[in-house]
C-alpha cells in the first residue's frame, strides 16, 4: 500500500470523526487502526503489577497503607493509557464488546501469588464493563466498572471516562475509592494518535486519607509528556504527608518533605503476563475467542472480512435482543449485578465530600447511574454458583442462545 492511499485513508477518517455523535462505538475506522483487543481485555491494566497490587496489605501503619494504593495506583497509568503504544502514536481503536462478553484470567506471582481477574460487557448501550480483581492470600480486591463519553473538537477526542474503581484490604476492612481520569487523544491529525490525561484522580480511603493526583501533561518546565504531581493528605489537617511527581509513563519519586523516600521506574519493573485458557478451552463467551475470525481479517488487513465477521456477532446480538423483548425477558449478567445503591461507595463519597471542604478540594460526586446503566457490584453468590457448578445449566443455556443467534 502506497504511502499516499494511507494519507487519503486517514484524512477521510479524521474528517468522519469530526461529525462523529460520542458513541465511540459508532464510529468507523480504517483497518490499519483497528485493534483485535476488546476493550473488556482493559480491564487486565489494573494488575500487570500484582506485587504493588497487594503489597498495602502488607502494611501496618494506615499512612504507609494509604501510600502504597496511590503507588500502586501510579504504576498502572502506562498500562492502562499507553501500553497499547510503545510506538508513540501508534493507539488504536479497540473492539466494541457485546453484551455478556468476558474476558477471563489470572497473573501468577511468585511474591503475590495467584490474582485472579473476571471482566464482563454488564451493558451494551451505553458501553460499560465491569470486571473484579481477587488476590484470596492477601486479601486484595478491586472492583469497579466503567463507560466512556466521547466528544469531539478542535482536532482531538475527548474522553469522559463514567463508572468507578473501588480497592478492598480485608486485614484492616479498608476501602479506597479510586475516580477515573479524563483524557484526550493527541496526534490526530498526523496519523499518530496517543493518549493524554487530563485534570485528576481523587483515591479516597475509608481510614481517612485522600489522595489527588493532578495530570499536567506536557510540564511546561520539563517539556515531557504525561506528567503528573500527586499528594496525599489525611483529614483534619492541611499537611501534606507525601509527593509523588514523574512520568506515568516512565518514572515518578516519592517525596516526604524535600526529601526522597521510594522511587518507582517501568524500565525496573517488568509487568506480569496475564494467563488465559487457550482459545479451544475458552467459553465460547470469551473475548478472544468470539472475536478470533475478526482478529485473523484485522490481520488481513481485509476490510470487507472485518466487515463480514463483525456483522456475524452484531447481528446475532441484536436477534437476542429482540427475542428478549419479545418473551420480557433480560440478559443475565454471569458474575455481576446492578444495585440500586452501593452503601461502601456511599460511605466513601460522603467522606470526601467532608474532607473536601477541610483540604479546599472539589468535592467527589458520583456519575449519573443511568450513564452507565447502572451501579455494577461483582455478586458473590453468581460467582459461587459459577465455581461450584450449580449454574452450569444456566450459563450452557446462554451459550447455546448465543451460538443460534449466530447460526443463521
Ligand atoms: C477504557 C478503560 C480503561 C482505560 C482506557 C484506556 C484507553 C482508552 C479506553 C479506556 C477507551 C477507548 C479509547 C482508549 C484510547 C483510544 C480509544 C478512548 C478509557 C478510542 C476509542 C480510539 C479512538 C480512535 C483513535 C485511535 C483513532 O481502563
Amino acid at each position: 500500500m502506497g504511502r499516499k492511499k494511507i494519507g487519503t485513508t486517514w484524512t477521510s477518517f479524521v474528517k468522519s470523526i469530526a461529525s462523529f455523535n460520542g458513541d465511540l462505538a459508532s464510529m468507523t475506522a480504517p483497518p490499519f487502526i483497528l485493534s483485535k483487543a476488546s476493550l473488556v481485555e482493559f480491564s487486565a491494566y489494573w494488575t500487570e503489577h500484582p506485587k504493588l497490587f497487594v503489597a498495602p496489605a502488607k502494611e501496618s501503619d494506615p499512612e504507609k497503607r494509604a501510600l502504597a494504593v496511590l503507588k500502586w495506583f501510579l504504576s498502572t497509568l502506562k498500562q492502562q493509557y499507553s501500553s497499547r503504544n510503545e510506538k508513540l502514536g501508534s493507539e488504536k481503536k479497540p473492539l466494541n464488546p457485546f453484551l455478556g462478553e468476558l474476558f477471563l484470567g489470572h497473573w501468577d506471582d511468585p511474591e503475590a501469588g495467584k490474582t485472579e481477574l473476571i471482566s464482563e460487557q454488564v451493558s451494551h448501550h451505553p458501553p460499560v464493563t465491569a470486571y473484579s480483581i481477587i488476590n484470596e492470600k492477601h486479601g486484595v480486591k478491586l472492583q469497579g466498572y466503567n463507560g466512556q463519553k466521547a466528544s469531539f473538537a478542535s482536532m482531538t477526542i475527548n474522553v469522559k471516562q463514567v463508572g468507578l474503581a473501588r480497592l478492598h484490604i480485608d486485614a484492616y476492612d479498608e476501602d479506597y475509592l479510586i475516580t477515573l481520569p479524563t483524557l484526550h487523544i493527541e496526534g490526530l491529525v498526523y496519523g499518530t494518535p496517543y493518549v493524554e490525561l487530563e485534570k485528576s484522580t481523587i483515591i479516597q480511603s475509608s481510614s481517612g486519607y485522600f489522595a489527588k493526583i493532578e495530570y499536567t501533561g506536557k510540564g511546561w518546565v520539563s517539556g515531557k509528556k504525561n506528567c503528573f504531581n500527586a499528594t496525599l493528605q489525611k483529614v483534619g489537617s492541611k499537611d501534606i504527608l507525601y509527593t509523588i511527581s514523574g512520568q506515568w509513563t516512565d518514572s515518578f519519586t516519592v517525596k516526604k518533605g524535600k526529601t526522597e523516600v521510594d522511587s518507582f521506574s517501568h524500565k525496573n519493573n517488568p509487568t506480569t503476563p496475564l494467563t488465559l485458557k487457550p482459545i479451544e478451552e475458552q467459553d465460547p463467551l470469551e473475548s478472544r475467542r468470539a472475536w478470533a475470525k475478526v482478529a485473523v481479517a484485522i490481520d488481513k488487513g481485509d476490510y470487507e472480512e472485518i466487515g463480514m465477521e463483525k456483522s456475524k456477532i452484531e447481528n446475532a446480538q441484536r436477534e437476542l435482543r429482540k427475542k428478549e423483548k419479545e418473551e420480557g425477558k433480560t440478559w443475565e449478567r454471569r458474575y455481576f449485578s446492578s444495585v440500586e445503591k452501593d452503601s461502601a461507595t456511599g460511605k466513601l463519597l460522603d467522606l470526601a465530600a467532608k474532607y473536601s471542604v477541610s483540604l479546599g478540594v472539589p468535592a467527589v460526586t458520583l456519575d449519573d447511574p443511568s450513564k452507565t446503566n447502572g451501579i455494577w457490584l461483582f455478586d458473590e453468590k453468581k460467582y459461587e454458583g459459577v465455581k461450584s457448578g450449580t449454574r452450569e445449566e444456566e450459563l450452557k443455556a446462554a451459550v447455546e442462545k448465543v451460538e443460534a443467534a449466530t447460526a443463521h
